[in-house]
């Protein structure tokens, strides 16, 4: 039995997920030690736990409740389909699962995999959409470098993680579908006590925060107080914007918050409608 009072969190030992597993929980103001060499840390400062794990294992952990979370692919989640929860996503290690075959071959849709032979290092995710599109194709299972095996005459296809599509390209294959968008998500076990439920939903708030401050810039700018008013629309903020009178009479500064995705558009605008002085600064948390 795990100690109660403690959340156990699995994270991926080395891997394309670790470091940014870690920033974030760091970000979250979570002190521990994060040598990876250990397989255990405890936190100083909040009651949490860690094990560092493959990436393979963690959602086998967390469905047998040696671990409570874990933060993992979607890919390797839905590849494993144990009972877990997927609890949030995390906006990093974005890739995708895709079909890929050799680049002098005219694509012409689905077809072309009929009764074809794909290697994967994902069979069940493959099955699972190949069914869905009434297509019957061998699934030659790999667990590594997927993608030489058209080459070496093991498959005509191959279902693999892309991410710059670089490694299909210097191996002479071109990606042709996409089988699913993944980053890296939270899972968690399903049945959780209370305690660790109201630990699970502390940690959330403050992933929440560093997540949203991300997001967002904070700027500020000078506006002449005739085009107050116009400015003032351009701006979403958190309620309505700051405004702070100048030396000069005739003019006004202007403090909000802007998202990352309409950032440019918002900046260029203002500065149509006369705002001078603009500054954008990072967000560190953000609480709403
Ligand atoms: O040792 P352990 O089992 O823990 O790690 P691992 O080697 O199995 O996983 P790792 O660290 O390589 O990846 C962990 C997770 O990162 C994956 O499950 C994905 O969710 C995510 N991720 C993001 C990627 C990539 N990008 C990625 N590019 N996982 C793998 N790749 C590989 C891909 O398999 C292919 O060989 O990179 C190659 C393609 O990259 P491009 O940029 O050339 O397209
Ligand atoms: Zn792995």
């Amino acid at each position: 039995m795990t100690n109660n009072s403690i959340l156990r969190l699995a994270i991926q030992r080395k891997g394309r997920l670790s470091e940014d597993s870690l920033s974030l929980i760091k970000e979250s103001g979570i002190k521990f030690s994060s040598d990876t060499a250990k397989l255990k840390s405890k936190s100083r400062n909040f009651p949490i736990e860690f094990l560092f794990l493959r990436d393979d294992d963690i959602p086998d952990y967390v469905a047998d409740g040696v671990a409570d979370i874990g933060i993992v692919g979607e890919n390797v989640a839905l590849e494993k389909g144990k009972n877990i929860d997927n609890l949030r996503k995390l906006g990093f290690s974005k890739c995708r699962l895709s079909l890929a075959i050799p680049k002098e071959i005219e694509y012409q849709g689905l077809s072309y995999f009929q009764n074809s032979s794909i290697a994967t290092s994902y069979p069940k995710i493959l099955k699972g959409f190949l069914t869905k599109n009434n297509i019957s194709a061998d699934i030659h299972e790999i667990s590594g470098s997927v993608e030489i095996a058209p080459s070496i005459g093991l498959a005509s296809a191959v279902c693999d993680i892309v991410s710059s599509g670089s490694t299909l390209m210097s191996n002479g294959l071109k990606e042709v579908e996409t089988i699913l968008n993944s980053e890296a998500i939270i899972i968690g076990n399903q049945s959780l006590s209370d305690e660790k439920k109201s630990i699970l939903d502390r940690l959330i708030f403050r992933i929440e925060s560093v997540q949203k401050g991300k997001n967002n810039k904070y700027i500020l700018l000078n506006a002449p107080n005739h085009k107050l008013e116009e400015i003032i629309k351009l701006l979403p903020g958190m309620r309505s914007p700051t405004i702070v009178p100048l030396a000069d009479k005739n003019w006004s500064s202007v403090h909000s918050v802007i998202n990352e995705d309409e950032f440019w558009e918002v900046i260029e605008n203002l500065r149509g409608a006369g705002a001078e002085g603009i500054l954008v600064v990072p967000i560190e948390k953000m609480i709403l």
